[in-house]
């Protein structure tokens, strides 16, 4: 949930661009603070942070996380991966668009799609992190990926629910993590074998 008055949303300048800009004849906007129809967010990343057994070791998924770039904008704005699981870029655009990762903990990638490519294998992620991905052409595309050890995370999207599936019973910690209203947790979330739990999270506008 978006407690608070949603801002208008942010429109991007891409006119100088017109391969960019004439892909958007209702407009570009920024996505820092997407507040869908029903009043919640899209764009947060819900992930269990504390309760999974010590030592517990997840394989990933063999399915390639995926991050498009269209209309000179990322498809989608917030990408999770394993540590481990495969991740291709794509260049859904005729033209060109470098792909620069503002990694840390993991393998940098800055790589140039010239035109349209169905999708470039970047090295496998190595360690949990949250970076930043940008294009040096066009300085208004962003996008974050998050890097996790375990496969119990989601991303909301226009309705601003989530689902994490697979978790065992057990006493957890849930994080939400927003780009621009920053994280909230629920310590105490009690998973029963069979049922589902509900979580909720409110962020107030800024
Ligand atoms: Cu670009």
């Amino acid at each position: 949930m978006f407690k608070g008055e949603p801002t208008e949303a942010e429109q991007i300048d891409m006119s100088a661009v017109k391969e960019c800009a004439g892909q958007h004849p209702d407009g570009a906007f920024a996505e820092k603070l997407v507040v869908n129809a029903n009043g919640t967010l899209k764009n947060v990343l819900v992930r269990v942070s504390a309760g999974l057994p010590e030592g517990q070791q997840f394989p990933p998924s063999a399915t390639p996380a995926r991050l498009d770039q269209k209309g000179c904008q990322y498809h989608p704005h917030v990408v999770a991966v394993m540590v481990g699981q495969p991740m291709t870029i794509s260049n859904s655009d005729t033209f060109l668009h470098n792909v620069h990762a503002l990694s840390s903990e993991n393998p940098a990638f800055n790589f140039a799609q010239p035109t349209t490519d169905p999708g470039r294998k970047v090295d496998p992620m190595k360690a949990p992190e949250v970076f930043k991905v940008k294009c040096d052409v066009h300085p208004w595309m962003g996008a974050f990926v998050h890097v996790l050890e375990h496969p119990f995370f989601s991303v909301t999207g226009d309705d601003g629910t989530f689902t994490i599936t697979g978790l065992p019973p057990g006493n957890y910690t849930v994080t939400a993590w927003h780009e621009s209203l920053g994280e909230k947790q629920q310590a105490d979330v009690k998973v029963e074998e069979g049922k589902p739990t509900t979580v909720e999270f409110s962020f107030e506008a800024k």
